[in-house]
């Protein structure tokens, strides 16, 4: 069409079609950059930043909104008013160009306008935002539990006796009761992480060697997906989570399948796969009441820990929620256990040579044995709670 045009020996339909070759370049483009910004925005999933839930969530929420109707009034003003300026002192066939318009500099009035303005609305917004901050920091009153970022998943742990050590210790799912504030004690085992449920609450960074806290809650029992929202490696963009609220009966029930040990299986295959995992899983993974050789410090990986797998079949997801542990018709995911268990780091990148993430088995299992694995891990508890719609 373009072409077209510009075979023409009119001068300004020439024109024309340039310029209108020039929008079209630039409409394209844009569209272009809101596809990428949609698919962009669609890679986490299921993570929702726009429908807060919990109380702290939705304070958030209130304080986003109001700072970006307020900067969208200024836009607009600002917008229009750049509009009305070219339009009014465009230059006219019949100016003379080295006459300059009257000059404002120093104009008491307009300067004193344009910056009390904006002091006004800021201080404004000092004035909602500061007490938020300082709302969403600090300790609630209900029950504790301590968040451990490392790279690249994240451990929960609960001490329920409240004898200063931890009683349940799961990783990828934080579960909490319904309707309850629970404090949060973010901390790191290796680099800097971000707790991040935008559901439930903002943001909170992972220090190592400091403790922040943090309260999440939900008004209603479901599951909440989240992520790590601090660039810490190779698999940061894998390093997710899920917090599963339960209602109060579910959430005591969970507690108490979490609080039993683990036992020797009976069933021939399993018991296959428990001898295997004593052989080969062990030095890294804890299995409460069964193996527990690798608690509390690890030399075989950089963070010192790896997921307790004593109730895994509990969970909804494993290796840093990235996969689904159960199918859509609720029978366990067996290919995908097997191919993690097979080959970690080929399902989900990492630096096992630099002991950060699981080793991989290819080369050390045969196909049976894993099929004996996965068979013992199926014995550790389940199913879960509640499952992913
Ligand atoms: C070198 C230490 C190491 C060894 C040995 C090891 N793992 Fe792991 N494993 C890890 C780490 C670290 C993770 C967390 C990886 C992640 O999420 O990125 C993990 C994750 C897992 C998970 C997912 C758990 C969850 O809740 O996310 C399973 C299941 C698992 N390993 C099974 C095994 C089995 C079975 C073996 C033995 C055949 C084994 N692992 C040997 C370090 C190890
Ligand atoms: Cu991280």
């Amino acid at each position: 069409m373009s072409a077209r045009i510009n075979k023409s020996t009119n001068t300004t339909t020439r024109a024309a079609g340039k310029r209108h070759s020039l929008m079209g370049r630039l409409i394209r483009l844009s569209g272009l950059l809101l596809t990428a910004g949609a698919l962009a925005s669609c890679a986490t999933g299921r993570i929702d930043p726009t429908n807060p839930v919990g109380e702290n969530a939705k304070q958030i929420d209130g304080i986003m909104r109001l700072s970006g109707y307020l900067a969208t009034a200024v836009g607009i003003f600002v917008a229009v008013a750049v509009v009305l300026v070219i339009v009014k002192f465009r230059e006219r066939p019949d100016d003379d160009p080295d006459e300059l318009p009257e000059q404002i500099h120093g104009n008491k009035k307009a300067e004193l306008t344009w910056t009390l303005i904006p002091v006004v609305m800021l201080v404004f917004l000092a004035v909602v935002t500061i007490p938020g901050v300082f709302d969403l920091s600090g300790k609630g009153d209900g029950r504790t539990i301590k968040v451990e970022g490392q790279q690249w998943w994240w451990q929960f742990s609960y001490d329920v006796d409240e004898d200063g050590t931890d009683d349940i210790v799961t990783a990828n799912e934080i579960v909490i009761p319904v309707g309850e504030e629970v404090n949060l004690e973010i901390q790191s085992n290796d680099v800097i992480h971000s707790f991040w449920i935008p559901q439930l609450n903002g943001k909170k960074d992972a220090v190592p060697g400091r403790v922040h806290h943090w309260r999440i809650s939900s008004p209603v029992p479901g599951i909440f997906y989240g992520e790590c929202t601090e660039f810490c490696g190779l698999s940061h963009a894998n390093m997710q989570m899920r917090a599963v609220v339960l209602s109060d009966e579910d959430y005591n029930n969970w507690v108490r399948e979490q609080l039993a040990p683990a036992t020797t299986p009976t069933a021939a295959a399993a018991k296959r796969g428990y001898d295997l995992f004593g052989r080969h899983c062990v030095s890294c993974h804890v299995v409460n009441g069964l193996y527990e050789s690798a608690a509390g410090g690890n030399a075989n990986l950089t963070s010192g820990y790896a997921p307790n797998l004593t109730h895994l079949m509990t969970r909804t997801s494993f290796a840093g929620a990235l996969f689904e542990l159960y199918k859509d018709d609720g029978s366990v995911n067996v290919a995908d256990l097997k191919e993690w268990i097979r080959n970690a780091p080929g399902q989900k990148p990492s630096r096992p040579d630099n002991r950060q993430g699981m080793i991989s088995f290819a080369e050390t299992l045969s196909d049976s044995e894993l099929d004996d694995l996965v068979t013992y891990l199926m014995t550790l508890g389940g199913p879960p709670p509640l499952m992913p719609s």
